[in-house]
């Protein structure tokens, strides 16, 4: 195995979000978002859980810094819960809240680690989704209101920021699935939450460039290849295609600037007759306001058969290995994926702000944790996006998925991502050994033979 080293500069991090960890649900004037109320009903999370106190990271953060500092973190990409700035999402501000993400940015930096702030990830206040929610296009100016609230206070410090967190996941597992806050099951609403977090991205970008100067804005997508479950077969290829433009292009394309895909549209009018009927002039222009990067989260690669349906079938590849997540490992679709983005849509620089693995691996009896599987699952990745380097892709850094283990949204606790082990009963810290591992290679700037 040799050890490779990655551009001068580029940046090792790791991520969180705001519900996932924070806790202090109602604390310091904070209001109930979606995920509050999501999860605080009977049979919406799998292990009853939900995220009141979380990792306590609201009361710990200075410790979950110095962690972090230790282990050599580059950068940290968290998340602004929005109602803890607006407890009714628009309207009065909540000093408190904002004086939170304050201290953190001021301990971040301190520290000499970079906060890339992400605006939006999924904890709406529950005062907005009353009025509809993404539903409801006047959301788009409350955001704004919010964006610029935060830009303004954070943005003298804060020069890396996302807009949106996964716009497919919050639209789809949110709206038509039904697994996710708010809990919908209309393919109609996920259509047009979609397009209004897209338009409320397009609108906070000269909001956040006014109000922060020499900061880089961008948008975080999760996305994915499409692979047919049988290569011999053209409509498996063509469920490949359908699988595509679902989750990659309908949010690509508009963001660069190309109106929604075609093909795509056809095929949900014809399944959902005159649905797509929310889009305003002007809206694709705001839409595809230039952005300086693309955030990436990829965890895995979508294998698919042809159906029925407008949605192809996800099927499982006997001969592959998989995640507690049951999600496929797959590395070698990240390096497709990356070179695809970069020839297809130019993306001025990538970042993956996502990519990791559940292993719900305990500590032993020394108090150790030898996630050698989450060691792995990273080594591969980092091998496979350093070989888009050299193919020429702009990825400028990585951000490992999760800092610590945390509330996995539907799944509860029991999946863990987290390359620090968090005991949930004492909040205990303990970093895994693939942290241990993460450490060294922000060090070698580049995977290193464990
Ligand atoms: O935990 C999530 C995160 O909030 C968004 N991206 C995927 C992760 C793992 O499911």
């Amino acid at each position: 195995m040799t050890n490779l080293t990655f551009p001068k500069n580029f940046i090792w991090g790791t991520a969180t979000s705001s519900y996932q960890i924070e806790g202090a649900w109602n604390e310091d004037g904070k209001g109930e978002s979606i995920w509050d109320r999501f999860s605080h009903t009977p049979e919406k999370i799998k292990d009853g859980s939900n995220g009141d106190v979380a990792c306590d990271h609201y009361h710990r953060y200075q410790e979950d810094v110095d962690l972090m500092k230790s282990l050599g973190m580059h950068a940290y990409r968290f998340s602004i819960a929005w109602a803890r700035i607006f407890p009714d999402g628009r309207g009065e501000v909540n000093q408190a809240g904002l004086d939170f993400y304050d201290n953190l940015v001021d301990a971040l930096l301190r520290a000499g680690i970079r906060p890339f702030a992400t605006l939006y990830h999924w904890d709406l206040p529950q005062a907005l989704q009353d009025e509809g929610g993404w539903e409801n296009r006047a959301i788009v100016d409350a955001f704004a209101e919010y964006v610029d609230v935060v830009s303004k206070r954070l943005g003298d410090r804060v020069k890396d920021w996302i807009t949106h967190n996964e716009p497919w996941v919050a639209a789809h597992i949110g709206n038509a699935w039904g697994v996710h806050a708010p809990g919908k099951t209309d393919y109609r609403s996920a259509f047009r939450v979609a397009h209004h977090l897209l338009l409320s991205h397009g609108a906070a970008v000269p909001i956040i460039r006014k109000n922060s100067a020499d900061s880089q804005v961008g948008i975080t997508l999760n996305l994915t290849v499409a692979d047919p479950a049988d290569p011999e077969n053209p409509a498996d290829w063509d469920a490949a295609r359908q699988m595509d433009g679902f989750m990659n292009r309908w949010f690509l394309d508009p963001l660069y600037g190309r109106h929604y895909p075609a093909d795509m549209v056809a095929s949900f009018e014809k399944e959902y007759p005159d649905s797509i009927n929310f889009i305003e002039e002007g809206d694709l222009e705001i839409i595809a306001a230039p952005t300086d990067f693309l955030g990436v989260n990829y965890y895995t690669r979508a294998v698919v058969r042809a159906t029925e349906g407008v949605m192809p079938e996800q099927v499982k590849v006997e001969t592959s290995d998989y995640t507690d997540m049951d999600w496929e490992i797959h590395p070698v679709s990240l390096t497709e994926l990356l070179n695809r983005l970069s020839y297809d849509y130019r993306p001025r620089k990538i970042y993956i702000t996502e990519n990791g693995a559940s292993y719900a691996i305990a500590p032993n009896e020394e108090g150790r944790v030898e996630d050698v599987k989450r060691l792995e699952f990273l080594r591969g990745h980092f091998n496979a996006a350093h070989r888009a380097i050299q193919d020429g892709v702009p990825l400028a850094g990585y951000f490992v998925w999760s800092f610590m283990d945390n509330f996995e949204w539907g799944e509860g606790y029991k999946e863990r991502f987290g390359i620090t082990w968090v005991d949930f009963e004492t909040q205990e810290r303990i970093p895994k050994d693939s942290a241990l591992w993460y450490s060294k290679v922000i060090d070698a700037n580049g995977p290193i033979d464990s």
